[in-house]
């Protein structure tokens, strides 16, 4: 399949090589619009012809967006709250389907042959085609770039689709690469890059956008950050009943404490730490960071200046006008 492909200016190109050291991170471009490695191309095929299943449940976001804290909503809730599978690292219960064009995992292995690299992760195309049904997949591919059986409704499996708004998702997303990537950039050149659509799976409004337009269908379920942070019951309620499950009072209450964030960050099945591990390992970094690092709202106020933060407020009116999205 050919997918349209545009490169960035040299000014950004030159921006992104200082926030990226890696060889695949750091070599973007835009392949149907969206911002990619160029590594990318080599899954191109195996995205588009994807075997989806209509039993398969979705869980889709911008990164930084609640993409975790959702998955084990969505897992506990359709698995019946079992807390003792949920033992198993979300990682493999809930494979992350694109994880594989971050990384070339066979590169990395020549060059070091002890490093561990799970299953899900070395060919999490591979991983995710093979499990077993019901399967549970993450994805932070926009809504043009997913499998064509998705995109056409040829298949209707569950769409699950997290929002967070962008100022604090971006920042969450600059601390993440920080600590895996260690680069000379500033925040400030991070949220240049943000706003110029060139970080990884930007442009943000476009994905957000993307699945926002879809929300009316039956399959699909839009949801905020900041809706579970703020009444995080009234989601789980919702989530249960698109996901067709009639929760208790006490499971209700169970799950709420479950996947409150001091619970989340205590839950070696689901606080990604191995994750990070993993890739601070393959990207050769030191810098101390923790993926549930803050899990709180707003944190905009006091992380950017002024400046930026009208910058960011004129983008989001720009390209949320006429959509009846708001923050
Ligand atoms: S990723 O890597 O894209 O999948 O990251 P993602 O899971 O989307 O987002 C990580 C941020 O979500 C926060 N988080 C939570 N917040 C509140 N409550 C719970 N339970 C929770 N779990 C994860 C996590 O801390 C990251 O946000 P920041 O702002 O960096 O803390």
């Amino acid at each position: 399949m050919h997918l349209q492909t545009e490169r960035f200016s040299d000014e950004v190109t030159d921006l992104i090589k200082t926030v990226y050291k890696d060889q695949i991170h750091s070599n973007l471009y835009k392949v149907d619009g969206v911002t990619m490695p160029e590594y990318y191309e080599t899954f191109v095929d195996t995205v588009e012809n994807f075997q989806v299943r209509d039993d398969d449940v979705w869980v889709c976001s911008f990164p930084k967006t609640g993409t975790t804290w959702t998955q084990e909503m969505v897992w506990c809730i359709a698995n019946d709250l079992d807390y003792e599978r949920g033992k198993v690292p979300l990682t493999n219960r809930f494979p992350f389907f694109d994880s594989s064009a971050h990384f070339n995992f066979s590169e990395i292995l020549k060059a070091d042959p002890g490093i561990q690299i799970p299953r899900e992760m070395a060919d999490s195309f591979k991983y995710t085609a093979d499990s077993p049904s019901p399967r549970f997949i993450k994805t932070h591919l926009p809504f043009n770039l997913l499998p064509r059986q998705l995109r056409t409704r040829e298949k209707e499996p569950k769409i699950i689709y997290v929002v967070r708004n962008a100022k604090d998702a971006c920042i969450s997303y600059y601390h993440f690469f920080r600590s895996l990537q260690d680069p000379r950039a500033t925040f400030e050149d991070w949220c240049n890059l943000f706003l110029q659509d060139a970080v990884m799976y930007g442009p943000f409004w476009k994905h957000v956008l993307g699945y926002w337009e879809k929300r009316i269908e039956d399959n699909v379920l839009f949801l905020k950050y900041e809706d579970m942070k703020q009444d995080l019951p009234s989601v789980i309620k919702k989530t249960a009943t698109f996901l067709g499950k009639n929760l208790t009072t006490d499971q209700l209450s169970s799950l709420t404490e479950h996947l409150s964030f001091e619970s989340m960050k205590l839950n070696p099945a689901a606080n990604n730490e191995d994750l990070v591990h993993l890739m601070k390992e393959v990207l050769q970094s030191e810098v101390e960071g923790k993926f549930m690092r803050s899990g709180e709202m707003n944190q905009w106020k006091s992380a950017m200046t002024q400046d930026m933060i009208e910058r960011f407020d004129q983008w989001t009116r720009e390209n949320l006008k006429g959509t009846g999205l708001s923050f």
